[in-house]
This record gives structure tokens, C-alpha cells and sequence, in this order.
């Protein structure tokens, strides 16, 4: 009966209204039994607040400033490590190769020129050192040369136009006595011995020398005579 105060005033003041306006009092004094006419009606204490309405709609945007922007956040922990990839595509041709030695090799051939190298031809060298054979041998090796060995009466001779004196040929008997070999174990194919050589004198000789005259002794390899080395044809 009380929940609705507010209405129930309301429809008191209808009530009154009616009364003062379209009828004289007497007669809305029958008619309003309940309130006497013409007496002022103060109003009740309000009644409470309603229930909350629907939700508005969104709002605009506000105007006031933007705050700063704040720092950023931290690192997220690694993720987990992904498969393998699918194989790359084959590499373009690589650049034509370089046999760098040709720059060298020219140079080579330059000198070899200069020292009368006859193509074909063996080139023998020396530098007018005499020397025991075992140091004749580490001389020409570290020209990657071997100790001069004529295969011939033409080599020999050649080798005798260079040596001035008298000079080791690279031809040895020291791994089997009597049985001379080339630096490189092969049996002489060629031999130019002075008579009665080679007698392997004394306590022995394994080295050969070439005479000035071009002929062939025997000695001992540690005597020193002319180096000269030999070159490939
Ligand atoms: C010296 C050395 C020997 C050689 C004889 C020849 O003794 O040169 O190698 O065999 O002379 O008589
Ligand atoms: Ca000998
Ligand atoms: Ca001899």
C-alpha cells in the first residue's frame, strides 16, 4: 500500500484539483469525503531513490592531455627452437681458378732463358763452389734441382761447357760397391771412365767425378769438388 508514497500524492493533488476548480466547495465537499477543501495540503517527505536506468551509450573521447608514455615492458622469456629449414639453393659457379705458379713460372722461365736453356735440353748450373758430395746434394735440392748426371756423350759434354774445374756427377756406389746408380737408384745407361777407373781406390770411392778433360774417376765422396746441378729438359 506504502510502496508507492510519491504516486499516492500525486493522485491526491488530481483529486484536489478537480475539487477547487470545477465545482463550488460544498459540493466537492461530498464529493472529496476524505479532504476537506480548501485546506492546504503540505507535501510528504520524498520517497526513495528508484532502481539505476539502462546503461548509457559510450562516450566521446575525453579532451585532457595524454599521459607520458611509459617504459617498456621486459623481455619475454626465448621461444622453443624451431625446426630445421629446408636445404639452400645451390651456389652460382665459382671464378675460374688461378695457377698462380704461372706468374711465378714466368719469372722461372725468364732466368732459365738468361742461363742459355735450350728447350729440350737439360740446364746445368753452378756456382763455381767446390764442395764435399753430401753438400752438393743439399745445394741442388734446395733449388729443386738434382747433382748434374749426364744420360749421354751430348750431356756430358754440356756439363763440362759449365764446370770450369773438375766436378761431382750425381752418380754413386755406396748403397752396392762396383754397381753405380743415378741419384734416383736407376742403373747408368751411360758412362764415359777414364782407363782403369773406377778402382775404388784406398778405403774406398763412391762418388764420381768429371774430369776436365771429360772422362770419368772414382773418388771419395768426401773430398770437395764443383757443385753443379741439373735441371729437367
Ligand atoms: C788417385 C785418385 C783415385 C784414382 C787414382 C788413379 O789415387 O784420383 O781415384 O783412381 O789416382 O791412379
Ligand atoms: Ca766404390
Ligand atoms: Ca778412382
Amino acid at each position: 500500500m506504502f510502496l508507492f508514497p510519491s504516486l499516492l500524492v500525486l493522485l491526491l493533488r488530481v483529486v484536489i484539483t478537480s475539487c477547487s476548480d470545477a465545482k463550488p466547495c460544498e459540493d466537492a465537499q461530498k464529493a472529496c469525503s476524505l479532504i476537506s477543501c480548501g485546506i492546504p495540503v503540505t507535501n510528504g517527505t520524498p520517497g526513495r531513490d528508484g532502481r539505476d536506468g539502462p546503461k548509457g551509450e559510450k562516450g566521446e573521447p575525453g579532451q585532457g592531455l595524454r599521459g607520458l608514455q611509459g617504459p617498456p615492458g621486459k623481455m619475454g622469456p626465448p621461444g622453443e627452437r624451431g625446426m630445421t629449414g629446408p636445404p639452400g639453393a645451390k651456389g652460382s659457379k665459382g671464378d675460374r681458378g688461378d695457377n698462380s705458379s704461372k706468374g711465378h713460372t714466368s719469372a722461372w722461365s725468364l732466368q732459365a732463358f738468361s742461363l742459355g736453356k735450350k728447350h729440350g735440353k737439360k740446364l746445368y748450373v753452378t756456382n763455381g763452389e767446390k764442395m764435399p758430395f753430401s753438400k752438393v746434394k743439399a745445394l741442388c735440392a734446395e733449388l729443386r734441382a738434382t747433382v748434374a748426371a749426364p744420360r749421354n756423350a751430348e750431356e756430358n759434354r754440356a756439363i763440362q761447357d759449365v764446370a770450369k774445374d773438375i766436378a761431382f756427377l750425381g752418380i754413386t756406389d755406396e748403397a752396392t760397391e762396383g754397381q753405380f746408380v743415378y741419384l734416383t737408384g736407376e742403373r747408368l745407361t751411360y758412362s764415359n771412365w777414364k782407363n782403369g777407373e773406377p778402382n775404388d781406390f784406398g778405403s774406398g770411392e763412391d762418388c764420381v767425378i768429371l774430369l776436365t778433360e771429360g772422362i770419368w774417376n772414382d773418388v771419395s765422396c768426401k773430398s770437395s769438388f764443383l757443385a753443379v746441378c741439373e735441371f729437367p729438359a
